[in-house]
């Protein structure tokens, strides 16, 4: 019983949480290509912890190098710690503080295929050190566990009434 009450209360935290949490489409509709400002397309995006990012392109042209600040300025992806290449990669941000991505093909980056965003932490949490498991639940919306809390009353009612 307690263990189900606790898979419903993991289930509604989960909920809770992408319902807070955006998932950009890089560049909108275009995608992420050539065509884009990728500036202009992050100007005024309010990027939260939690958020994702969705590059969608031709992998046959572009791909998605997550690179630190000097090898953006220099559109220098040989080292990324991050190559994406399927075409519909999908990046949570996991982190707050500067993301930079750029394509690592030809010379694209020069062109502006590049993106860099600041992230902040996640909305309704005042950021607590990582340090716990309970710190990735807690502030994942205290009332998803107050809704728990309320649900396993209920259940442990209806169990009783049975008695
Ligand atoms: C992209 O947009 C930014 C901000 O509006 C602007 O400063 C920059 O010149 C633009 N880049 C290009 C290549 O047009
Ligand atoms: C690009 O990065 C690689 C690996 O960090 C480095 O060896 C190379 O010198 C860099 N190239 C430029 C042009 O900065
Ligand atoms: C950026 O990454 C490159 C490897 O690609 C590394 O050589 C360089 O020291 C890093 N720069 C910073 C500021 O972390
Ligand atoms: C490339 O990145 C790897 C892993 O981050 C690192 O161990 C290596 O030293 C880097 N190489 C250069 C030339 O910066
Ligand atoms: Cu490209």
């Amino acid at each position: 019983m307690a263990f189900k009450a606790f898979l419903i209360a993991i289930i509604i935290a989960a909920a809770v949480a992408s319902a807070v949490a955006t998932d950009y489409m890089v560049g909108d509709n275009a995608g992420w290509n050539l065509e884009v400002n990728y500036t202009e397309w992050a100007k005024g995006k309010d990027f939260r912890v939690g958020d994702t990012l969705m590059f969608m392109y031709n992998k046959d042209y572009h791909n998605v190098a997550k690179v630190n600040g000097t090898d953006f300025q220099q559109c220098n992806a040989s080292n990324a710690s991050n190559l994406l290449r399927t075409g519909s990669d999908t990046i949570t941000l996991a982190t707050p503080g500067k993301k930079w991505y750029i394509c690592g093909l030809s010379d694209h980056c020069s062109k502006g295929m590049k993106l860099v965003i600041n992230v902040a932490a996640a909305l309704e949490a005042p950021a607590p050190a990582p340090t716990s498991a309970a710190t990735i639940f807690c502030p994942l919306k205290s009332y998803a566990w107050i809704l728990a809390a309320v649900l396993l009353t209920i259940m442990a009612s209806s169990n009783s009434n049975k008695l």
